[in-house]
């Protein structure tokens, strides 16, 4: 029998603004990626997610491309911007439907959908309330959760509440490289808490549902023995991994990590109860990792992502990278899921986003040579005892890359964006292949 079992859920990913297009379509409100979008500078070349891979129009015809290639599971986002528009109260009926009957087309070819509510498309009505900094955001997300529940929870049974939210509150109001490009390093610590406390929330909104997060983790390592750079990693772990993983199933933050940050925030934002609220059950950890993170202390302080260790810099790995400029190593991959496994036994994990950015073309051997690898550190994992239940690739199609437009392409199918027109790229008919026979 294949180390992956019958039951592992092999799928690919995408997310709503990445794909879609038709941001005016049946009444969707602004996301803050639409008004991001439009500021100069802010997105390589001025791309948008405008018209995208039009994938709202032509959902059913990707649909019968991933059963094709044999998919088990698909993981895309609910736009809340469709659903509601102003950010809150009113529901608009045509944005759920376009959700059903992408789900129904899923299920008709037996393929499991696997939402995520949020994937950084904030309506743009409560980023000028204040944004997740905000408190009522995350009250604001519960109420959206619930109506996406009430109306596919018969259709639907696993959900993610939300992608990432150390690069919606990092990238988004630290660093401002993506949207609402707020630069803001204390707002940024409100945020990240405002959006885990949205999480359990919303957890307590679904009743009988599944309750999934995805996270962006990684391996992170001191690039020499010294004591600061095992400071630095220590220091970087706790803001990218236990920052999140902490308040999730252990509902406590790092007390380290608050030392660390008490120049910046003396965390008042953090009400009782929250943290009970954050670690409601969680039935799976989804986990996307793309590169694993060398760090060294460094002399000068420079803006970061990671508020509070502004003295931390990235280092040089010396590994080939992809063409985001992400060093490929498989081992951190591996040693980040038994890490897991360790920290929080009997966890169930799934990595929800895996995959590379090549301009390659069809003939893609650097993306085949990336994902076999990572999936055989899934499959030595899984022979190690790791509960881990799926994996994704990042990314069905290529797609809208946030701050790097369309420069950089993550599909297994090729998009040509001027006519549309979808090609597997070798890397997909491999991959169909490894579904096909259930592993490498
Ligand atoms: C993830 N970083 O994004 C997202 O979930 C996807 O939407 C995205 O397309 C994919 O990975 C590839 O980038 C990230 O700068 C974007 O650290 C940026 C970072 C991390 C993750």
């Amino acid at each position: 029998m294949s180390t992956f079992g019958p039951d592992f859920l092999w799928g690919a990913a995408t997310s709503a603004y990445q794909i879609e297009g038709a941001v005016a379509a049946d009444g969707r409100g602004p996301s803050i990626w639409d008004t991001f979008c439009a500021v100069p500078g802010a997105v390589h070349g001025g791309d948008t997610g405008a018209v995208a891979a039009d994938h709202y129009h032509r959902y059913r015809s990707d649909v019968a491309l991933m059963a094709e290639l044999g998919l088990r599971a698909y993981r895309f986002s609910i736009a809340w911007p469709r659903v509601q528009p102003d950010g809150s109260g009113r529901i608009d009926q045509r944005g759920l439907d376009f959700y059903r009957r992408l789900t129904d087309a899923l299920l008709d070819r037996g393929i499991e959908p696997r939402p995520t509510l949020y994937h950084w498309d904030l309506p743009q009505p409560l980023e000028d309330a204040g944004g997740w900094p905000h408190r009522d955001t995350a009250a604001r997300f519960a109420e959206y959760a619930a109506a996406v529940h009430q109306a596919l929870g018969d259709r639907i049974g696993h959900w993610t509440t939300l992608n990432e939210p150390w690069c919606s509150a990092f990238l988004g109001y630290a660093t401002g490289r993506h949207a609402p490009g707020r630069r803001e390093p204390a707002a940024a610590l409100r945020a990240a808490h405002h959006l885990m406390l949205g999480h359990g929330l919303a957890a307590r909104a679904m009743p009988g549902a599944r309750i999934g997060i995805t996270l962006n983790l990684t391996d992170v390592s001191p690039r020499t023995g010294a004591p600061d750079d095992r400071d630095a990693a220590r220091r970087i772990d706790g803001m990218q991994n236990r920052f999140f993983l902490d308040p999730l199933l252990r509902a406590a933050y790092p007390a380290d990590v608050l030392d660390d940050l008490a120049p910046v925030s003396d965390f008042a934002h953090v009400r009782d109860d929250d943290l009970k609220t954050i670690a409601a059950p969680l039935d799976q950890l989804g986990v996307n990792y793309y590169s694993p993170m060398l760090v060294a202390a460094a002399g000068t302080p420079e803006p970061s992502a990671y508020v509070g260790s502004e003295h931390v810099r990235v280092a040089d790995g010396g590994r080939e990278r992809t063409a985001m400029g992400w060093e490929i190593d498989d081992a951190g991959l591996l040693a980040l899921l038994l890490r897991l496994h360790a920290d929080h036994p009997g966890l169930p994990l799934c990595v929800t986003e895996n995959g590379a950015a090549f301009d390659s073309g069809l003939q893609d051997l650097d993306r085949i040579g990336y994902l076999e690898s990572h999936l055989r550190a899934c499959a030595r994992a899984i022979e190690l005892g790791v509960p881990l239940t799926g994996y994704f690739v990042w990314s069905l199609l290529d797609n809208f890359e946030w701050s790097h437009g369309y420069r950089h392409r993550f599909g297994i199918v090729h998009v040509d964006y001027p006519t549309q027109r979808r090609t597997p790229k070798d890397s997909a008919y491999w991959y169909a292949d490894v579904i096909r026979r259930g592993g490498l």
